[in-house]
């Protein structure tokens, strides 16, 4: 399965007859196609069950074993791969044998128990610790846990009184007592001394225990499955009432099958339901040393008992959907041919090597009522051919192509959209990679976009002249911001909820990436929270030039998140100024591009419509409970100190009509010949009906509108003045201000 960039290899194309084969591209067993997986060791930690493996090298005669990978699934069909989580260079004093591990969880932290041929040689068992399940595993101890003849296949397991106990071994089980910090043990090495009864029968040996424990408990009875029976290899299990046995032989689970001499299990429940993983020879190529990772849903019998497993090709069904509204790794699939996968620039992995006719398929995924775009992040230095989106198999209904560009080397990523042509419902999606020879592009991760949630059409902008550049209020709440000259909607790229994520625009989809939280800040300015979270719109390191990019970052309101909203000379229309160059740039649409996808930045303000932006009231996202909670909580108004005296303080009105109403500016002008350390306007509800109000507090007191200042304007300079704002609805003749 090696496979090198511009090259067709020979293995390589035994997986393109896999490709061929109509029968393997129904299978989604083995789980893994990209490398040879073995020694599968799943766990379940909250809603996702991880499998961990040994890796065969491509090309092997004999174990040829280095490292340890990470995949895993929340639907039983698909499955992310997080790529090398833990390997020989973890351990400074490991040489080779990379063989069967097992993970445990404990207190937070993820445990990786090892088997390695130690660097002075001997069979040594090291452990290695995460915070994360998938890594980094990092040396817990420097040296290994214990070492010994035949100390290999770790198993562990931390019982409901919490001992936690780990076996290990061939041809002998031994077991050691983990201590509660689970890189030590107590009590010293102890042998199981096997026998027929406890482990079944094998001619010329005490027992069929070969290899490969697999230690669990399940009520109350403690489950020891393991490889036997001599070469090539079975699984078959003891159980016992007590962790340390004696042990009951119970028989046979897989009877040997499956081009590959050793087996090895584990085994797992999740959500509700109970898997069986071991590995065989069924990908091309594959045999006792280029072996694959594969799974069977099984129920246990009434008493406890195991019914015989049989190798599969379809493995399990689906326990749950594939969500394509949010962003999808290309690195989780179901069943691929050609492939590979590697370490991404951005992050996580990505799917690499792919050639003309490789294709990845993804199961179940529900369209819901219907997807209208799909997005794709791609790179490629060769101008990378196209992704052709297939329905329901590799020949299936076409519904949307991307065309990847040239973006000038393997992991320079865009992010290209196409149209999607009706498609709801549940539907396996294959993506079929089409062009010319050798490696065409990186594919990192895609998602598409709903037809439901398309935000309503603002209403035409007038070009009715409003106050040009002055200072806009808009209404804290949910918007879509919505660029004149393109039409398009203010976009986190694929929908990305991470800090960092880009900020392009795209055609409405209603996504949460589109919808963004006005929340007008105590200091007269306005945040853009996104709809993906606790993530504002964001100045590029808070930078005050032209290009400055824009993207989202962890929201904290500071100086690079902060924007000023001025009217342009169309009603309901505005430019967004960037408070980190005093309002003289705003947030552009790159070089006046109208395309999806196309950059926004910051740019000088020069008036044209790619600076121009519509509010479009909208929904909050769904989880608006929680991100509707303002961030920047508005200062509530000191309470006016007062004055040494108001004679001086005037206040004087600039009126403009807007929309069906109008907006008034207000200035407040101290010349009373010493600071004002507060102040209170009153204005007659008879005169005039605020609709919204900017830089300042409103109340109603009888027949009296009562406005008191915000902390940063309570206090004016003798000879200063102070502005507000607001919007009135119907007409105004004269706007008198009573001011104290
Ligand atoms: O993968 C190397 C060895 O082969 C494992 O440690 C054994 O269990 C057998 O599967």
């Amino acid at each position: 399965m090696k496979k090198m960039r511009g090259i067709v290899g020979v293995l390589a194309a035994a997986i393109i007859l896999a490709g061929a084969n109509p029968s393997v591209a129904k299978a989604d067993n083995p789980i893994v196609q990209t490398i040879y997986s073995t020694d599968p060791a799943p766990m379940v930690y909250k809603d996702t069950l991880y499998v961990y493996t040994g890796h065969d090298e491509d090309g092997a005669k004999y174990y040829d074993m280095r490292d340890w990978h990470c995949y895993s699934t929340k639907d039983m069909v698909n499955w992310t791969d997080h790529g090398t989580v833990c390997s020989l260079n973890t351990f400074s004093w490991a040489k080779s044998d990379a063989w069967a591990g097992q993970v445990v969880e404990r207190g937070g932290k993820f445990y990786y128990y090892v088997p390695v041929i130690a660097k002075q040689g001997g069979n040594s068992i090291g452990v290695a610790v995460s915070d994360s399940p998938t890594g980094p595993f990092k040396d817990a101890i420097g040296h290994p846990l214990c070492q010994g003849y035949g100390f290999i296949d770790p198993t562990v397991y931390v019982d409901s009184n919490g001992q936690a106990y780990l076996y290990f071994g061939n041809p002998n089980l031994c077991y050691v007592k983990l201590n509660p910090n689970m890189i030590s043990y107590s009590g010293g090495i102890n042998r199981v001394y096997t026998s027929t009864a406890s482990f079944g029968p094998y001619p010329g040996r005490a027992s069929a225990y070969e290899e490969g424990p697999w230690f669990y408990k399940r009520g109350n009875l403690y489950y020891m499955l393991f490889s036997g029976n001599g070469i090539p290899e079975h699984i078959a299990y003891s159980t016992s009432t007590s962790p340390t046995g004696p042990w009951t032989y119970r028989g046979v689970i897989m009877p040997t099958e499956g081009r590959s001499f050793t087996n090895h299990c584990g085994v797992v429940d999740f959500k509700g339901h109970s898997y069986f993983f071991y590995h065989n020879g069924a990908l091309p190529g594959g045999s006792g040393f280029a072996r694959s990772v594969a799974v069977e849903e099984f129920k246990y019998n009434p008493d406890g008992s195991f019914p015989t497993i049989k190798m599969s090709t379809s493995g399990p069904n689906p326990i749950a959907t594939l969500n394509p509204y949010t962003r999808v790794e290309a690195e989780t699939i179901c069943f691929s041919s050609g492939v590979k996968t590697e370490a991404c620039g951005e992050g996580t992995q990505n799917v690499a090597f792919i050639e003309n006719n490789d294709w990845i398929k993804v199961r179940n995924v529900d369209f819901g009522k219907g997807a209208k775009a799909f997005a794709a992040r791609v790179a490629s230095p060769v101008g990378g051919g196209t992704i052709e989106l297939h329905l329901d198999s590799l020949t299936g209904r076409i519904v949307g192509t991307i065309k990847v560009p040239n973006t000038g080397n393997w992991q320079k990523y865009v992010t290209e959209y196409c149209d999607v042509n009706n498609v709801s419902g549940r539907h396996d999606l294959y993506f079929a990679f089409k062009g010319n020879g050798g490696s065409l592009m990186n594919f990192n991760h895609w998602q598409f976009f709903p037809v439901e949630e398309t935000p309503t059409p603002a209403p035409a902008p007038s070009t009715e002249n409003v106050n040009n550049n002055s200072t806009a209020h808009i209404d804290n709440g949910w918007y879509y911001l919505k660029n004149t000259n393109s039409q398009r909607y203010l976009t986190v790229e694929g929908d990305k909820a991470e800090a960092g994520t880009n900020v392009c625009i795209f055609r409405g989809t209603g996504a949460d990436g589109q919808k963004w939280y006005v929340e007008n800040t105590s200091d007269g300015y306005i945040t853009l929270k996104s709809g993906l979270g606790n993530f504002m719109l964001d100045i590029a390191y808070g930078k005050n030039e032209d290009g400055a990019n824009i993207g989202i970052y962890h929201a904290y309101a500071n100086d690079a998140q902060k924007y000023v909203v001025k009217n342009t000379k169309k009603s309901g229309v505005y430019t967004i100024g960037t408070f980190v160059s005093n309002a003289t740039k705003y947030i552009d649409v790159y070089e006046h591009k109208t395309a999806d996808g196309t950059n926004v930045c910051q740019w000088k303000y020069y008036g044209n419509p790619n600076q121009e932006w519509i509010f479009e009231p909208c929904q909050g996202p769904a989880s608006a409970a929680q991100t509707e909670n303002p961030t920047v909580q508005p200062t509530p108004a000191p309470a006016p100190t007062p004055s040494v005296s108001t004679k001086g303080l005037e206040a004087t009105a600039t009126v403009n009509s807007w929309g069906s109403g109008y907006t008034a500016s207000v200035k407040v002008s101290n010349s009373t010949g010493h600071q004002v350390n507060g102040w209170t306007a009153k204005i007659k509800k008879s005169q005039v009906k605020i609709d919204s109000i900017w830089n300042v507090n409103l109340k109603e007191s009888g027949d009296y509108y009562v406005i008191t200042p915000v902390d940063w304007n309570t206090s004016i300079g003798n000879g200063g003045s102070v502005e507000f704002g607001f919007n009135g609805v119907g007409s105004v003749d004269n706007i008198s201000i009573e001011i104290e």
